[in-house]
């Protein structure tokens, strides 16, 4: 069997906190139930282009699943009801309402949104608090707080036995009891009724049930929540060991973490998993270039690399190191391996950091077919704007504001101003001369400032959108696409970036104040002006005012095409949000672009050059 290296070098865990997370079950297909419970009880899926992008549990008893193929879905189960799910809006709207319905519970505000279904909570604040409380001699009769400011806030539990399922599992199938002398066994079970009690409220009181897992990191708390879909919650259970423990007698995070396949591993992205099974392997790994490209047809463990011989930092920065890795990726690969997340749970967001709206085409050659689309993603970026980045003047966001009765808008102020345009399109490669296509495409893209007619609320969103596309898009569209035609786009994407949070000044200023906030915006842009920032895909900038920088990786299909990406969390990386996409690169400082780490430099000095 293979040895590890010397146990000096193993990564130690730090087990302070308490982390829930929750992953709702079926999302979009519970989307359309909480709007038509009638749906509940038909086999019900959720359609995009031609993939049952998901379906509910009565569809899955049928035989259906995720990205499966609408034509298979229709033939495995006829009376299958599907529903369009292209537009996102609806799922934004739950994933934020149920959100905002989860936050109101934390004390710390640590409440993280990955995609639209999934939520970290950092409830240690909240369970230290309820651990002072409880009597270490009588847990059964334990009352949990949930306010610290009204102790009848609350309800009664039994701190002597975990809520819900555990791993390792109990032999008799009998709920675990409660070690009352081991702090971290009593932390996690306090943590698994409080995940209990939020469970049943989100079913109850917004009719979503959840899947949730209970652990002490981002990592662990995921990866153990899905030992029981959908509807259930699992525990994962002390000892956590701080060494590597060979047979894991001692160690319950590597004796679950250790069967994974390591690409089932959150922040381990497609590229690194194939690195690490190549070199485990000894040979190129095997994967699928199907529809559900990436899929491996391997199996190499968390154990397979953990206990690699000479397995260490040093060894994975050799094995996934390369041109724009990032510093320290070994380290982080090998802390992941051995169950070490030291991430923390971002606090709350107000406003997304970018709001980006974007379709996928599979012709679009033509000048007036393009203006005619950008006129749309104008309409949906606009309504997104408005939803996300006002509120009204009572403080209540767009999302919970009342249905006006009088039919007049209540006075709304803007939460933040976006800075900068941006235009992308993903030109479809020409066909080779056998007329096949190359799957790799890159996005090309250019900024230029926001004009401040964009937060006039006295236009309609019509005429909004049409003097953006005029004035906005179509310059910056010529400039990309110079040629009349000749062109042929498989994607456009508009987005707003460089969030300016306008409701963290003082209340008296800008936020409130419609023209001290076009002012500020004035001051900012005039740092601020990149009027011609190109971008075309893997060409290093020739000067400072022809920068290159790349998307991506977006979908699939664009996974192959990165592969200087300096991204090394890329794949699930968990530090994105669906507002801001993931984008290789770093962030500029002084104008938040993010550019590739090859251009920085060029960048930095174009700044230093002033106006
Ligand atoms: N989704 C998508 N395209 C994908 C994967 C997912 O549009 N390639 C959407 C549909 C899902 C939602 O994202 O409803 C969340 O994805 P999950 O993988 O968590 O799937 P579900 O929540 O639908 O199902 P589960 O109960 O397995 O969590
Ligand atoms: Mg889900």
């Amino acid at each position: 069997m293979p040895q590890a290296g010397p146990t000096s070098r193993l990564p130690a865990r730090k087990d302070g906190r308490i982390i829930i997370h929750f992953d709702y079950d079926c999302f979009y297909a519970s989307v359309f139930e909480a709007e038509n419970p009638a749906l509940k009880s038909l086999p019900l899926a959720v359609q995009q282009k031609q993939i049952i992008v998901t379906c509910n549990y009565e569809a899955r008893r049928r035989g259906l699943y995720k990205l499966q193929l609408v034509k298979d879905a229709k033939l495995a189960c006829p009376d299958v009801v599907i529903v369009l799910g292209e537009d996102l809006t609806r799922f934004r709207n739950a994933s934020k309402a149920l959100y905002t319905f989860l936050s109101r519970f934390s004390w710390n505000n640590k409440a993280e949104r990955l995609g639209f279904d999934e939520v970290w909570m950092d409830v240690t604040d909240i369970v230290d608090y309820n651990i002072q409380l409880v009597n270490k001699n009588d847990l059964s009769h334990s009352f949990f707080n949930l306010s610290k400011d009204d102790p009848t806030i609350g309800f009664p539990f039994d701190a002597s036995l975990v809520a819900g399922h555990v791993i390792p599992d109990t032999d008799d199938g009998l709920r675990h009891t409660v070690n009352a002398h081991d702090n971290l066994s009593l932390r996690l079970c306090i943590g698994s009724h409080l995940a209990l009690y939020l469970r049943h409220a989100l079913e109850e009181e917004q009719g979503y049930t959840s899947t949730v897992g209970i652990s002490t990191s981002k990592l662990l708390s995921k990866l153990i929540g899905n030992v029981n879909k959908p509807k259930g919650q699992t525990t994962l259970l002390p000892p956590y060991g701080l060494k590597v423990d060979h047979d894991n007698n001692n160690n319950n995070v590597t004796a679950f973490l250790d069967p994974h396949e390591i690409g089932k591993i959150p922040n381990i992205g497609f590229k690194q998993a194939q690195k690490l099974r190549e070199f485990v392997l000894g040979r190129p790994a095997k994967f699928h270039a199907g529809l559900i490209y990436g899929k491996t047809q391997e199996s190499v463990t968390v154990r397979d690399v953990r206990l690699h011989p000479d397995m260490a930092p040093a060894l994975l920065d050799k094995v996934l190191g390369g041109p724009g890795t990032p510093h320290g990726v070994g380290t982080r690969i090998w802390e992941l391996v051995n169950g070490v997340d030291d991430t923390e749970v971002h606090q709350a967001k107000r406003v997304p950091s970018q709001i980006s709206i974007e379709d996928s085409y599979i012709r679009l050659d033509t000048f007036e077919e393009a203006t005619k689309e950008l006129h749309m993603l104008s309409m949906s970026l606009i309504k997104r704007m408005h939803l996300d980045l006002l509120e009204d003047e009572d403080g209540a966001d767009q999302h919970n504001a009342p249905v006006e009765q009088t039919g007049q808008t209540p006075p709304r102020r803007w939460l933040a101003l976006p800075r900068t345009l941006r235009l992308s399109t993903r030109p479809r490669a020409a066909p080779a001369p056998d007329w096949t296509r190359s799957r790799a495409f890159n996005r090309i893209s250019r900024s230029a400032p926001v004009p401040g007619f964009l937060f006039n609320l006295d236009e309609s969103d019509e005429a909004l959108a049409d003097k953006l596309v005029h004035d906005a898009w179509l310059p910056l569209f010529r400039k990309i696409h110079p040629e009349k035609s000749g062109w042929n786009l498989s994607l456009v994407n508009v987005a707003v970036t460089n969030m300016t949070d306008t409701a963290s000044d003082d209340k008296n200023a800008s936020g409130r104040d419609i023209g001290k906030m076009f002012k500020m915006q004035d001051q900012i842009l005039r740092e601020w002006r990149v009027e011609d920032v190109s971008t075309t895909s893997n060409v290093a900038p020739t000067s400072p005012n022809h920068l290159a920088f790349v998307d991506g990786p977006h979908g699939v299909e664009n996974e192959c095409v990165h592969e200087s990406s300096p991204n090394v969390l890329e794949g699930h990386n968990w530090e994105e949000d669906e507002d801001s996409a993931p984008v290789p690169g770093s962030t500029c400082e002084t104008c938040g672009l993010t550019v590739p780490s090859f251009a920085m430099s060029a960048h930095r000095r174009y700044h230093l050059m002033g106006d």
